[in-house]
């Protein structure tokens, strides 16, 4: 009896653990590449091409200032809970021939 309540407990612990990653869309891929962090705010959303247009903070490791560009992003989804005027945390990574791409995007509170 008390082993099944210790495998009880755990599992309501694991489940418990499990909202701490809900409101974070994950892509996988790349995820072994260099990725980089950024924030800014959202001037248009094209889930069509899969597009955004951030106006974004600057990006010291990539030596670029605070500026509005668009990105593309590795999955149509990424965008479901992304709306104009939001404040986003994303990362991107760059890809060869390409421009950046985002594979994380959260809205901020
Ligand atoms: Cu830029």
């Amino acid at each position: 009896m008390k082993k099944l309540l210790i495998c009880m407990f755990a599992a309501v612990l694991s489940i418990a653990a499990a909202p701490a990653y809900a409101n974070e869309v994950h892509h996988q891929t790349a995820d072994n590449q260099k990725s980089y962090s950024a924030k800014g705010v959202v001037v248009a959303v094209d889930s069509a091409s899969s597009k955004v247009k951030l106006k974004h903070d600057a990006v010291p490791e990539l030596k670029w200032q605070a500026m509005t560009m668009f990105f593309n992003v590795a999955d149509k989804s990424l965008l479901e809970s992304v709306k104009t005027g939001v404040q986003v945390e994303f990362k991107f990574i760059k890809v060869d021939g390409g421009g950046p791409l985002i594979t994380h995007i959260k809205t901020l509170k």
